[in-house]
């Protein structure tokens, strides 16, 4: 993508009603604009890191053997009262009604309405079990929403829910998403801490939140370094081994962390000193067991092998898409801007040219940018007739993983500057390595 022909409206000042860095960074870099409170536009740069988030939450999900759908926004009041929470949820909800004057809601979640598709086609046993998921927006008609994205009204959530046909299968689903959870969180390249929490409006009695350090969390948290050294990736965890998923639970479950809701003073002594790490967190995901909470309510029931009619067990499981470009951006920036993790970079490189007025300079900078996107490197090219200084400046601030600095001393003798965004480290190569490198 060419600078000179993209929309990327980056602020040089620090806009003054964003109080936490994500918030003033992604309104500095041009990653959203606010519409109205609590509801944001996605302009491009934004746009891209959602969606780079929004496919490896997918391909997490595909892995662990659920399938994507999806559900509306909109959702009939009905489905509400039958659980029961159409009242229960309060002022969040916020409330339509159509031109027939039927009773409508912006969808703050979907437990009922899966509940009630499911109940509507899934008669018997064999067709369970099964976990369900969508990528869609949610409403909560927040009373403070702030810091941008991070709490705001409308928010990109991905939203699972499994069927099974006992508690045993049940926690198998639950097992299966904590893993997955695990491992979409570290491909990120961010550390979140499942920590065991209360369920909330949401029910049930076994919940994990997953947690991203950063000053400006909501929730106070204490945990064991313990878990910074393990590798959720590792091959030898499988989502068919079931002692695997339990050993899996057993290992987190006996790890110590916690939010100061479930915070227990005599757990916490135990964890010896160097390994104890506090400090303020980010909620990414949460994770809910309830049984058959929903499904009693909505009347889901299914035939069983022997005949007898079974009310299948449940849960849910929630990543707060959009919520995660803000969280990732506290998880990772300096004073120049932000540092995206490669995985969820909006570009993995950014070319700039010092000089646009150097016929050389154009000449290779073109044609890198060319072999580049040939080669299917995912490139920024500041192409602006601009200051090298003022580019060089919003390269940073937009934090792409690599930097290609084209100028015209340099060119004269067919060399350039690679940058790494994060390190800072700069190095003169010849075109044909700097390509080389970035094309690996
Ligand atoms: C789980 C999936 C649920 O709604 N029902 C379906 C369950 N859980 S939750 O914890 O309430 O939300 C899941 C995740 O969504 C994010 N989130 C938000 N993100 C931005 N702004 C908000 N106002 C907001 N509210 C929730 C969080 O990441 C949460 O973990």
């Amino acid at each position: 993508m060419r600078v000179s022909r993209c929309f990327l409206p980056v602020l040089k000042e620090s806009p003054s009603d964003a109080q936490i860095v994500s918030h003033k960074l992604m309104l500095r870099a041009g990653l959203v604009r606010q519409t109205a409170a609590g509801i944001y536009a996605w302009l491009p740069l934004g746009f891209r890191v959602l969606k780079k988030i929004e496919q490896i939450v997918r391909e997490e999900q595909d892995r662990a053997g659920a399938i994507e759908m999806l559900m509306p926004t909109l959702q009939p009041a009905e489905l509400w009262r039958t659980s029961g929470r159409y009242d229960a949820y309060g002022p969040e909800m916020l409330r339509i009604r159509d031109r027939h004057d039927r009773e409508m809601l912006y969808g703050p979640t979907n437990e009922e309405m899966l509940t009630a598709i499911f109940r509507d086609d899934v008669k018997s046993y064999r067709d369970l079990p099964r976990t369900l998921y969508h990528i869609q927006w949610k409403f909560r008609d927040e009373v403070r929403p702030r810091f941008g994205v991070m709490r705001g009204r409308e928010f990109l959530m991905k939203d699972a829910y499994s069927f099974d046909l006992d508690e045993g299968g049940a926690r198998l689903s639950y097992y299966t998403q904590l893993l997955a959870y695990l491992r979409t969180f570290q491909r990120m390249g961010i550390q979140a801490v499942p920590m065991k929490a209360a369920s909330g409006p949401i029910g049930g009695d076994l919940s994990h939140e997953f947690i991203v350090l950063a000053p400006t969390g909501e929730s106070e948290v204490f945990y064991d370094s313990a878990f910074e050294q393990i590798d959720w990736n590792r091959a030898d965890l499988d989502y068919s081994d079931e002692a695997g998923l339990h050993g899996l639970f057993e290992q987190v479950s006996s790890t110590y962390a916690a939010t100061d809701e479930t915070h227990d003073q005599a757990l916490w002594a135990k964890v010896p000193d160097e390994r104890r790490r506090t400090g303020r967190g980010i909620e990414v995901g949460h994770i809910f067991n309830f049984g058959q909470l929903y499904s009693e309510k909505m009347g889901l029931k299914v035939s069983g092998s022997d005949g007898s009619m079974v009310t299948p067990h449940m849960g849910s499981y929630g990543v707060g898409v959009s919520r995660l470009v803000g969280a990732i951006i506290e998880a990772s920036h300096d004073d120049n801007g932000i540092v995206w993790p490669e995985a969820v970079a909006p570009w993995r490189v950014g070319l700039v040219t010092m000089r646009a007025d150097d016929e050389p300079t154009l000449v290779a900078a073109d044609r890198l940018y060319a072999d580049l996107t040939a080669a299917g490197v995912e490139t920024l090219y500041d192409d602006r007739d601009e200051r090298g200084g003022v580019k060089l400046g919003s390269m940073d601030l937009i934090g792409l993983p690599w930097q290609v600095i084209l100028g015209p001393r340099g060119i004269a003798c067919g060399t350039v500057e690679l940058k790494n965004r994060r390190t800072g480290e700069r190095e003169e190569l010849s075109l044909d390595s700097a390509f080389a490198r970035l094309a690996a």
